[in-house]
């Protein structure tokens, strides 16, 4: 009896000494965005944190680096692909050039309102959007809101597309927004996020395009007073998760992460649409000039090549159809 147990302790020793830290262990996901603290979507994956660590008695937690800590959203992404970083909130615009589908819900005027984006990403188009990101390193847990896009500039109100000939537009890095300007136009500048504001402010842009709450809370409304409610995008945020970070994660973890983004969803469009009110009341204090009265049919009619481009195959063609046909 002595013998065995002298014979079996090493191997108990081992057993403990590896099976004890990985039980204790916790996780903490480092997540990345390029919105301050107090932002919505930055508000949403704190949220999730919060669910994941009662959940779980405190062993999974994430941990938020909002204010682009962790680079601009080009970087983020790539840092995500490779592992570096967990979770990352980004919008849909810089994945279009290297997963196709995500370009669709950026298409211009694909949406015809909030409650039929909703509809389609809360839906089974949006799960094989997100499913579309695992092979390119992705995995995609939730949709969340980003209102729509619009015009601003320092230089003049835009009521057509006539009003942008010649402007400097600062993109988001995707040759669809890209695209999208040139068709109206402008000259398309892709920048940083981060760089908008300075580029704003000496001149070397003329405007930029986003939805009221990144109009205020990155002050851009400061330096170009004229918005202009064309709203020709919804492409929606997304949150996504590195497949290496992903699959370290046991089937029971991983299921608990889904869980959790899906839930955050209804409280991020709660606090979406209470910041899009306090950022419309902030900018027409300032006294900003915003331009509603927008007839969207020329932009809508220049806007037929953006299509024919991105929605390139078969596939990416019914997709569209797919999307407009949701009631
Ligand atoms: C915001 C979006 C960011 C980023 C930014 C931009 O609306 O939330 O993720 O895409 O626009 O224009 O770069």
């Amino acid at each position: 009896m002595l013998k065995k147990l002298v014979r079996t302790l090493p191997v108990v020793l081992l057993c403990l000494a590896f099976a004890l830290p990985v039980a204790a262990k916790g996780i903490t996901l480092r997540s990345a965005d390029t919105h301050d603290k107090n932002y919505p979507t930055v508000q949403a994956v704190l949220y999730m944190g919060k669910l994941l660590d009662q959940w779980t008695d405190g062993r999974i937690k994430i941990k938020v680096f909002s204010g682009r800590q962790l680079g601009e959203e080009k970087a983020t992404i790539e840092q995500t692909i490779a592992g570096v970083i967990d979770l990352d909130r980004v919008n849909l615009a810089p994945l279009n050039g290297f997963i196709p589908e995500t370009a669709i819900p950026a298409l211009p005027y694909i949406f015809r309102s909030t409650e039929h984006m909703h509809k389609v990403m809360d839906g089974e188009i949006g799960q094989e959007i997100l499913a579309a990101m695992a092979p390119h390193g992705l995995i995609g847990l939730a949709f969340y809101d980003s209102g729509a896009r619009s015009f601003y500039n320092s230089k003049r109100p835009i009521k057509s597309p006539a009003d942008m000939v010649g402007m400097k537009i600062r993109v988001q890095n995707s040759d669809l927004f890209v695209a999208t300007i040139e068709a109206l136009g402008a000259k398309a500048t892709p920048m940083e996020f981060g760089q908008v504001y300075e580029a704003l402010k000496t001149g070397v842009i003329d405007g930029a395009e986003n939805n009221w709450p990144s109009y205020e809370s990155t002050r851009h409304f400061e330096v170009a007073k004229y918005y202009s409610l064309d709203q020709h995008s919804m492409s929606p945020e997304v949150l996504v998760m590195s497949k290496r970070s992903w699959d370290r994660l046991s089937k029971d973890d991983q299921a608990l992460v889904r869980k959790a983004a899906i839930e955050s969803v209804a409280v991020m469009r709660d606090l979406w649409n209470q910041r899009v009110e306090k950022s419309k009341k902030v900018v027409m204090a300032a006294g900003n000039d915003v331009i509603e009265d927008i007839d969207k049919q020329p932009f809508i009619d220049a806007m037929g090549p953006v299509y024919d481009r991105f929605a390139n195959t078969p596939e990416l063609k019914r997709m569209v159809k797919r999307i407009q046909a949701v009631q």
